[in-house]
């Protein structure tokens, strides 16, 4: 018989599901936790400057790995300090656990000091939540938590832990075992015959790759079937690098912010073929005019999806990869040459426009030239705003799991955390961070957190002084109205980042900027390399909120064209 607190066996049962880096920050509800933290040999504690940056570390980690990622926050402000990050993870399916502190059981209910009801908040954005009535649940409730967010579509799920039940100690004479994912969902064999009946009849089918592709590790048979049919692939925000962007039948991102041959060539084709993307509107534009003239196959492993936007011809519930590998030997080798043809001459005629030259205040060159120093093994991450959807359109992906960004909650402040979280499990990789001065100011605390951790993270702060995003839609949609989007004062974010002790790099006051830029990739540890923009720059084309996808506004004027 061993006998052990509530915290103690928590932290073992972490150990035990191969937690080894937790990002966090303890209070008052939290600290027999804490206490029983310090005494691990395996678990490294990550102490961040905000709960939400926890929230964000452990995203970062838990996107680049596609495994559970736990974080810890003490009761009250820093259980809602926490919210954000869990929405954002149930958004984008990110496998996460948050461990909160709770007041001890017999103050829930009374307005206690740091009480808040974290169960009731965090009901609508976990995938479950758990409040730990007694020690000994805890054998149950960990590993379930993690079987939980990894099985079938992954998110986040909560544990509150009242501080009694941490201290509470338990008799017990065995472990349980870790637990693991459950296997996906059988799909129907029939569903793939029909599935390729429509393949083996369509003369212009296109794929819609999601998020979805990439967690199922699905890339390789995409291509192989894309390869097998002449099937033209594009990928929503969150599938980027599913398939590498110079691929030949690679068409790019979809939606608001998509080169307009994509968009175009989504009208005229005859058939969908959704796999792990969830219609979500920056995708679709006005959904009832997507892809008008298509039969869609959709496959999904969260059956609350199939049909929940468009309806499908074909809805498969199942794993994409293993649909997929179903598929392949049923569908026939086909050279769709017109199609393919129709397609290259649309690109020509409506490829993505970009200025031409190397001048890195302009925003496209400076992701050009900043990806022509990188090479595919560096990972990508952006704060969101015009920064996050001209990296998006601009930055040569290649590969999955290159490319973390907050798609579906689109959270300012996600950068920078999740860059460092991403280094933390990689750190054999480098890590760049294009960032905006509106989103690093929403988390720039954790600068602190990358110089404690010296993580190999570069962030690219592309400054304009203003909320760029908000500034382009005032200016085209609110009569040029501009208000509250332009910063009054100028902040000096070198200064900052020197005074949290990181190198910071001025691509602005730099005789060579180019030669600056490529020092500072390479700099060893983390740093900030400042470079001004433009103030009226905008992301074209783009679609205005809730139209068609064909109503796409400018993009056709610029220089020349991205190959
Ligand atoms: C937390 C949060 N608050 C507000 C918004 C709304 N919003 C979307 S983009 C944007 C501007 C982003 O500015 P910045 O980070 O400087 O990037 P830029 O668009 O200038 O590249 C705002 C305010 C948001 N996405 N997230």
């Amino acid at each position: 018989m061993t006998t052990m607190s509530g915290a103690q066996i928590t932290i073992n049962l972490l150990e035990r599901q191969g937690v080894r880096i937790i990002p966090g920050i303890p209070g008052g509800a939290n600290l027999p936790l804490y206490d029983a933290l310090s005494q691990s040999t395996r678990i490294r504690h990550v102490l961040t400057r905000h709960e939400q940056g926890a929230g964000f570390v452990a995203q970062g980690m838990a996107r680049i790995t596609g495994r559970p990622q736990v974080f810890f926050a003490t009761s009250g402000p820093g259980a809602t300090n926490t919210l954000t990050a869990i929405a954002d993870a149930k958004l984008d399916s990110v496998p996460c656990i948050c461990i909160t502190g709770q007041v001890p059981t017999a103050l829930i209910g009374t307005d206690a000091f740091q009480e808040v009801d974290t169960y009731g908040l965090s009901i609508p954005i976990t995938k479950h939540n758990f409040l730990v009535r007694s020690a000994v649940e805890l054998f149950d409730i960990i590993p379930e938590a993690f079987r939980i967010a990894a099985s079938g579509r992954p998110g986040p799920v909560l544990i509150d832990l009242p501080k009694d039940i941490q201290c509470e100690l338990v008799e017990f004479d065995a472990w349980p075992e870790p637990a693991q994912p459950d296997p996906p969902p059988a799909f129907d064999p029939a569903d793939i015959m029909r599935a390729a009946e429509l393949i083996n009849a369509a003369r212009r089918p296109i794929f819609y790759l999601g998020g979805g592709v990439i967690q199922s590790e699905a890339s390789p048979l995409v291509a192989s079937l894309a390869d097998k049919c002449s099937i033209p692939v594009t990928m929503t925000l969150m599938g980027l690098g599913a398939m590498p962007m110079d691929h030949p039948y690679a068409i790019g991102m979809l939606g608001m912010h998509a080169a307009r041959y994509t968009n175009l060539a989504l009208e005229e084709c005859d058939l969908l073929i959704a796999a792990g993307a969830r219609f979500d509107d920056r995708a679709t534009g006005k959904a009832a005019e997507f892809c008008p003239a298509a039969d869609i196959i959709h496959i999904d492993i969260d059956q609350a999806e199939l049909d929940k936007i468009k309806t499908s011809h074909v809805g498969i519930l199942g794993d994409v990869r293993e649909v997929l590998e179903a598929l392949l030997p049923l569908v026939q080798a086909t050279r769709r040459q017109d199609w393919l043809k129709f397609i290259s001459d649309l690109k020509a005629r409506n490829p993505l426009r970009i200025p031409a030259g190397d001048n890195l205040r302009n925003p496209h060159e400076l992701i050009l030239h900043a990806a022509s120093l990188l090479d595919d093994e560096t990972i990508i991450t952006s704060d969101v705003g015009q920064h996050q959807m001209w990296t998006a359109q601009m930055y040569p992906f290649r590969k999955p799991r290159q490319w973390l960004t907050s798609g579906g909650l689109g959270t300012m402040g996600f950068g920078l955390p999740a860059a460092i979280g991403a280094a933390l499990a990689c750190p054999d990789r480098r890590v760049v961070c294009f960032s905006g001065d509106g989103s690093l100011m929403m988390n720039i605390q954790e600068l602190a957190t990358a110089v404690d951790q010296n993580v190999n993270v570069k962030i690219i702060l592309m400054n304009n002084n203003s909320l760029g995003l908000v500034h382009q839609q005032q200016c085209l949609f609110y009569g040029k109205r501009v208000f509250a989007s332009r910063y009054e004062r100028r902040v000096d974010f070198a200064k900052i980042a020197e005074g949290f002790g990181m190198k910071a790099f001025d691509l602005a006051t730099s005789r060579e900027p180019a030669t600056t830029l490529a020092h500072a990739l390479h700099h060893d540890g983390p740093c900030l390399i400042h470079a001004a923009i433009g103030g009226n720059e905008n992301v074209f084309p783009m679609v205005p909120p809730g139209a068609a996808n064909k109503t796409m506004i400018g993009g056709e004027t610029r220089v020349h064209a991205v190959s």
